[in-house]
């Protein structure tokens, strides 16, 4: 099995592996550890990653980015909307309500969906990993923010499927952060001292969250998550290119935000800008030739001013670091270290503000590009049998409270420990809803707090007419996604229970795979019916229960089948558009090659009459490449340079013939 942990990001993305060395990250085909999450149509293929990000501006309408918080959301969700009228690319509402979006590719309009375009990306992340690897990926792990919700979470699941990924677990950015900061440390207090507390922050592009883990030794428990969804290093961008297109607008006249393509590369130019201002606190230029209606535009900023421009942003800083120590009770004095990672914490501002809150230095011992990807890949490997990795518990937490509606009980409370399951019994006759939502819908940064509606069926009264006892099983599993997973009818009836009694029965997540898991429900059933009932086991018997669930926005199995049957379709195509442009390469390479050797090392070889022969064959061949040979299929190339090489190959012979000659007899002066 593979091990293999992917960061997908808002806007960077990174693989790490395990090999015999240890966890690894790894680089792609253009060795850059980072894939942008960019995908770009075209009328025969798509490109994905780095060269599709350097279609942004050429493709703008076709060039796909920035997608990632779309998952699990409505077309008419207001994040959704408010991102529309700032996309080169179009969104569209799909039948089922959802986000699509909306492209031209192989001549036509598409529209995919969410999971099809992430998936697309995971596709491209698994062929980099393969290839790193030289073997099929099939298992991962993926990181989400800590703050995604269920129905992002699924969608993000059906992403990896249609890519053909197992993710064996999702785990939050700063879950992941925090593995990879703790696994390899030795000092921790032992099980029955005081923890080590933590804090991990992370801001990338899009978002900023905030965790405070525990450790001793041998394991970690998050104790609470805190976030801001929508402060990321973009909006340091944003208030860089709002700043140039004022000026610009006096300065020039021109209005930027009315040309997609200028307000692009105003934006690529801002966050070059605002990189180099990291590390530099003088005056910086910003010039774009040829910028909008051939004029050539420049500016300039210093640190200090953009610090200034950005001090709406910076404010938000402190809400979430406050957040979590209230939510977990500790002070400052508590905290042993703070450690940040992500892209937009390079920005001085952010980390003195960070560093100031807490009252001491901030650390940036971890990869702040790499590490979310370094933990899945150690996440990874400890789910895998095949991979020896240091005994490590992971304890992570429900984010969101959860109720469930029948008399409005809270299942789950806010940073309770996940995975988690819990048995909760009923006293039934017929069938009955179960409806989950997250009770707190002004903290959730979904604007829809509904999970779903789980139906237990088949429930009948007891042979005397009374209710049946009926066990549930709820539970939030290793992806921080909810579930009604198990329930069952009781066919001996115990009379003096009250009508509902929870039971809680925690779960040791580590050494078990997600599998394990539903085998350790199954036993755990029998053994409560062995201490619960103090009844002979026998004379109870427990009967399956079937259960229909209908969740938020849940992606129709059938459709899902079919969206990987296309992902293959695509897959291919892109394989045999890249045969193609090979061969056709391979024509125009040869083409020149000869043409440079005609002029050298062939010249002496062959008559005048047949070099100027030959080099008009090549210059038919340049021109038809130009003109009727420039959209043609694979074979015509082929055929096309086996028809060159005919011309080409006795002129090359004689030439190797030539060439070995003396090295002939040198082999033979040796022997002799
Ligand atoms: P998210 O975590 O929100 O999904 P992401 O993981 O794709 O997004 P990162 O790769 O962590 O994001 O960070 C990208 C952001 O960091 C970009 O806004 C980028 O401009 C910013 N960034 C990277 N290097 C620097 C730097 N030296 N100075 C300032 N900002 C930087
Ligand atoms: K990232
Ligand atoms: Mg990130």
């Amino acid at each position: 099995m593979s091990v293999v942990g992917i960061d997908v990001g808002f806007q960077n993305c990174y693989i790490a592996v395990a090999r015999s060395g240890g966890i690894e990250t790894i680089a792609n085909e253009y060795s850059d550890r980072c894939t942008p999450a960019c995908i770009s149509l075209a009328s025969k293929n798509r490109t994905i990653g780095n060269a599709a990000k350097s279609q942004i501006i050429t493709n703008f309408k076709n060039s796909i980015h920035g997608f990632k918080k779309f998952h699990g959301r409505a077309f008419d969700d207001p994040f959704v909307q408010g991102e529309k009228p700032k996309l080169p690319y179009s969104l569209h509402k799909l039948a089922n309500g959802s986000t699509g979006i909306k492209v031209r590719y192989l001549d036509e309009d598409k529209v995919f969906t969410i999971e099809q375009v992430t998936g697309m990306l995971l596709t491209k992340l698994k062929e980099t990993s393969e290839s790193a690897l030289k073997k099929p990926v099939v298992d991962c792990v993926i990181s989400v923010p800590s703050f995604f919700t269920d129905s992002e979470r699924r969608s993000m699941l059906d992403a990896t499927e249609i890519a053909g990924l197992n993710c064996l677990r999702l785990i939050s950015d700063t879950t992941a952060v925090a593995l990879a900061y703790g696994i390899y440390k030795q000092d921790f207090p032992s099980p029955e001292e005081k923890p080590r507390n933590v804090v991990f922050v992370d801001i990338g592009h899009l978002s900023y969250q905030v965790s405070v883990t525990s450790f001793n030794k041998g394991k970690l428990k998050v104790l609470a998550t805190a976030f801001d969804p929508y402060l990321g290093g973009r909006n340091f961008d944003e208030v860089l290119v709002d700043h140039f297109c004022e000026e610009f607008r006096s300065r020039y006249r021109l209005n930027v935000k009315e040309n997609p393509r200028a307000l692009l590369r105003l934006y690529q130019e801002c966050e070059k800008l605002k990189k180099l201002m990291s590390a530099n606190s003088s005056d910086l230029p910003l010039n774009i030739e040829c910028f909008m209606n051939d004029i050539d535009v420049s500016g300039k900023l210093n640190r200090g001013q953009f610090e200034d421009l950005c001090a709406q942003n910076l404010m938000r800083i402190e809400a979430p670091l406050k957040s979590v120590l209230e939510q977990s009770k500790l002070s400052r004095d508590d905290i042993y270290a703070v450690e940040v990672v992500g892209g937009a914490t390079r920005i001085p501002a952010i980390k003195e503000r960070i560093s100031k809150f807490f009252c001491k230095d901030i650390n940036t011992t971890l990869n702040a590009d790499e590490a979310v990807a370094r933990g899945c890949a150690l996440q990874c490997a400890i789910l895998s049998p095949a991979f020896k990795v240091r005994e490590f518990s992971i304890t992570d937490v429900v984010p969101f409270p959860i109720t469930l509606r029948w008399k409005e009980c809270e299942v789950f409370s806010k940073n309770h420990a996940a995975p988690f399951s819990k048995v909760i019994t009923f006293h039934k006759k017929e069938p009955f809803d179960l409806e989950a939502f997250y009770n707190l819908p002004q903290e959730l940064p979904f604007p829809d707090n509904r999970i779903g509606r789980f139906t237990i069926q088949n429930v009948v009264p007891q042979p005397n007419g009374e209710s049946s006892k009926v066990k549930v099983k709820v539970r939030v599993n290793v992806h921080g996604i909810f579930s009604v997973s198990g329930a069952s009818l009781i066919e001996k009836h115990k009379d003096e229970a009250e009508d509902v009694v929870m039971e809680t029965e925690p779960m040791v997540q580590n050494e078990y795979s997600p599998e394990e898991q539903v085998r350790e429900w199954k036993e755990g059933t029998s053994a409560e019916q062995g201490t619960g009932g103090n009844k002979p086991k026998a004379k109870i018997k427990s009967v399956d229960l079937a259960i229909l669930s209908s969740t938020l926005r849940q992606l129709d199995r059938e459709m899902l089948k079919c969206f990987v049957e296309l992902e293959g379709k695509m897959i291919v195509q892109d394989k045999l558009e890249k045969e193609r442009n090979d061969a056709k390469n391979a024509v125009e390479e040869y083409v020149y090659d000869f043409r440079d050797k005609l002029c050298g090392a062939y010249e002496k070889l062959i008559s005048k009459d047949d070099n100027s022969k030959l080099t008009r064959i090549l210059e038919d061949t340049e021109n038809w490449l130009y003109e009727e040979g420039e959209d043609q299929g694979k074979q015509v190339y082929l055929d096309k340079l086996a028809e060159l090489k005919k011309f080409g190959q006795p002129v090359e012979d004689r030439h190797k013939e030539l060439e070995d000659r003396p090295r002939a007899f040198d082999e033979l002066g040796k022997k002799i």
